[in-house]
């Protein structure tokens, strides 16, 4: 079943290029609205813990290092069919392949450096979520 939540990040590309406003506004103009927000940085211990799942992954390495090569905004989103309709918006992994108006497909250049993180199921919504924010820091 569906759940209202989902986790998202905005990558260390899409923040280093400035992005984080014009994404923000594509998120909540979508009808998405912020239970929780962070602007931090992932140590490579914890990028590394994050995208555990990836490990055996040939990019694992490149994409702990990306993700902890800079500030990233973290984010717990509300919406009904939050997960799925998050996915959409944000587009397909590689931006190239994203549909035109995604958030992939307006703000990323390559399929590493993707500009934002959408949780893929209500499992790792609710895990990833847990994983930045603490009870007292969601609203
Ligand atoms: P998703 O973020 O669209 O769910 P995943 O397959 O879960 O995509 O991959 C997690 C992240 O790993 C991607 O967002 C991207 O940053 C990176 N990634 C995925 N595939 C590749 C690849 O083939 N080369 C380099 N990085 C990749």
């Amino acid at each position: 079943m569906a759940t209202n939540r989902t986790f998202t990040m905005i990558k260390p590309d899409a923040v280093a290029n400035g992005h984080i406003g014009a994404i923000l506004n594509d998120i909540t103009s979508a009808g998405f609205k912020i239970i929780a927000l962070k602007y931090t940085r992932l140590s490579e211990e914890l990028a590394g813990k994050f995208y555990e799942i990836h490990k055996e992954r040939p990019f694992y390495k490149d994409l702990v290092d990306f993700m902890s090569s800079g500030p990233i905004v973290a984010a717990i989103l509300e919406k009904d069919n939050a997960v799925e309709d998050f996915r959409k918006l944000i587009g397909a992994t590689d931006p190239t392949k994203a549909e035109p108006g995604t958030i992939r497909n307006k703000y990323a250049k390559s399929i590493d450096a993707n500009a934002v993180h959408g949780s893929d199921s209500d499992d790792n919504a609710l895990i990833e979520g847990n994983f930045f924010f603490n009870a007292s820091e969601r609203f």
